[in-house]
């Protein structure tokens, strides 16, 4: 530890006293150290794209640099780059490209590697309830485990790609799943064979993922380049890729995608234009139009851009971009919040219409909400991102029930129908280490856990039947921490590196009301 501190300090002093490197130098020693690995253009090889849409997030990267990463095959480079080097080297990589880059159709069918001694099982390889499997996605070395939900037992822990980033989606038969990366790979996984189908890179770097209502198509939507990926769930094949523009030539990307079952769609929010786009996935849809135009000839308003069957699309103009968004139970509304989380709205989808405003300034991160029953109405909660609350909404007036006052900032909120309680994390505060109970009648806290006092607990996941509760520990040396959902005793702790997000088949491919998309 002592040596650590002291070569961290010898590091500093060389990094002050050495005259700094120019861009040029850094993008000398990136091609001669970094690419083989990180592509030519860093967007990525065996190792991740180098580029700031994907590298916003990590933290201590001339250190990684320097050092590598432990159970990865980054190597550190401290021998061979000077700490001036290595600093150059991080502001290169977090420079943005010069110009968007091509992912064309051809660069992403050409990207398909499909798993050779893959042979799918005529039935579940286990003897567990394989509607009762959770995932469990751990970041700290980029894998998935597979949780038997009733035993608490991993039946299989296989690699994922870089920076999962998301809820992964299952086919409607609780089959298989796909699950994103942020460098634009979707793998397929088939639970019941416990084997990797396959995977595709679908963009450059991507947002996040849909599963169509029939589980025939997997909607990508991707920041770099700025379109919508539509892959073909059996084959991974693409067989669509939609530039995604506003209506005025704007190119955008995409805040999220989702699927809307009872529309038979995928519904999208542009980020940088004021639209929310609905996309069939209903061979029968249509006619969609994309506006009016006057004709001189007709004397009349005429429809221009019109869409009819298989991906369709209806543009649904918005007062301003919508960053965040969620939706009632029957998907005839959405209701989203525009970039400086400074309100909300609801928007009925079939008719365009603003339904009406909602109070609620503070970041509100409405990708995490949930509903349940509430005294007869059905309500939704959600987070705050930057203050210690979540807001309670009615949803059949849209008025605030209540904003219940946490002990700080949270990302995550999970339910299950027979329970009554709501678990609240706060990890993006200065009490990261606690995980609210709350009662969903009364709208109190009713207990304050701490799974792993001083250590960040986030996201919690309940089995199918709502027995369990699964809360991870988010720390590299991390667990899942698994409660009685009623006592809210710990029953056991798994240990995982780094467990985020975790997803458990039946309540997701039901819809379950405590959870979010
Ligand atoms: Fe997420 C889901 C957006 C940062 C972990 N996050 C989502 C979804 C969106 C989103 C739109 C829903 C997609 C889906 O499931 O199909 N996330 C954003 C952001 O805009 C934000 C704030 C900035 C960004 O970097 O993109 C962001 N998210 C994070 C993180 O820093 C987290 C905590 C760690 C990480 O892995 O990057 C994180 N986000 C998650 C997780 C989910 C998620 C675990 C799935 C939750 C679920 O239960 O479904």
């Amino acid at each position: 530890m002592i040596r650590r501190i002291a070569s961290s300090r010898l590091w500093l002093v060389a990094l002050l006293l050495a005259p700094a490197p120019s861009l040029a130098d850094a993008a000398g020693d990136y091609a001669a150290h970094c690419a083989a690995c990180h592509g030519e253009h860093r967007l990525g090889g065996t190792g991740p794209a180098l580029i700031p849409e994907t590298l916003g997030r990590v933290k201590g990267i001339a250190e990684i640099i320097a050092q590598g990463r432990p159970l990865t095959q980054m190597a550190g480079f401290a021998e061979q780059l000077a700490p001036a080097q290595i600093e150059a080297l991080e502001g290169f990589i977090k420079t943005p490209l010069d110009q968007t880059p091509h992912w064309t159709p051809e660069d992403i069918a050409a990207s398909r590697e499909m798993a050779a001694d893959y042979r799918p099982a005529a039935a579940p390889v286990f003897d567990a309830d394989p509607m009762n499997i959770t995932l469990v996605v751990e970041t700290g070395d980029h894998h998935v485990s597979v949780l038997d939900g009733d035993r608490l037992e991993v039946l299989d822990r296989f690699a994922t790609p870089y920076a999962v980033h998301g809820g992964p989606k299952f086919s409607p038969d609780g089959r298989y799943v796909f699950i994103m990366s942020r460098d634009g790979w979707v793998q397929k996984y088939d639970i019941w064979s416990l084997r990797e189908v396959g995977r595709i890179r679908a963009g450059l770097n991507s947002r996040n993922i849909a599963m169509s209502h029939d589980g025939r198509w997997l909607a990508v939507a991707n920041s770099l380049p700025q379109t919508l990926t539509i892959l073909s769930t059996e084959t991974l094949e693409p067989v669509r890729v939609i530039e995604v523009a506003g209506r005025d030539g704007t190119p955008s990307r995409v805040s999220a995608v989702y699927q809307a079952p009872q529309r038979k769609s995928f519904i999208l929010a542009l980020k940088d234009a004021p639209e929310i786009w609905e996309i069939a996935t209903d061979p029968d849809a249509g006619p969609f139009h994309d506006g009016y135009v006057h004709s001189h000839e007709k004397g009349m308003e005429e429809a221009f851009g019109a869409q009819q069957g298989l991906f369709a699309r209806r543009r649904i103009p918005t007062d301003e971009p919508l960053d965040d968004f969620f939706f009632d139970p029957g998907y005839r509304n959405l209701i989203g919040t525009n970039r400086e989380g400074t309100k909300g709205v609801v928007i009925n989808l079939t008719t365009g219409a603003r339904v009406a405003e909602l109070p609620l300034p503070g970041m509100p991160h409405l990708g995490s909400g949930i509903t349940w029953d509430r005294a007869g109405h059905k309500v939704m909660a959600t987070p705050h991102l930057n203050e210690g609350v979540l807001s309670v909404i009615d949803m059949t007036d849209w008025t605030l029930v209540k904003q219940i006052r946490t002990d700080g900032p949270g990302f995550f909120l999970r339910s299950h129908e027979t329970s009554d309680y709501v678990w609240a994390d706060v990890f993006m505060g200065p009490n990261r280490d606690e995980m609210h109970v709350i009662d969903k009648q009364t709208l109190k806290i009713v207990r304050t856990l701490k799974p792993a006092p001083g250590r960040t607990a986030a996201h919690t996941e309940f089995t199918r039947d709502g027995r369990y509760a699964l809360v991870s520990i988010w720390e590299e040396d991390g667990a899942v921490v698994v409660y009685d959902a009623k006592t809210l005793e710990e029953v056991k702790r798994l240990p995982m590196r780094k467990p985020s997000g975790k997803y458990n088949i039946w309540n997701k491919i039901t819809f379950s009301d405590g959870t979010s998309h």
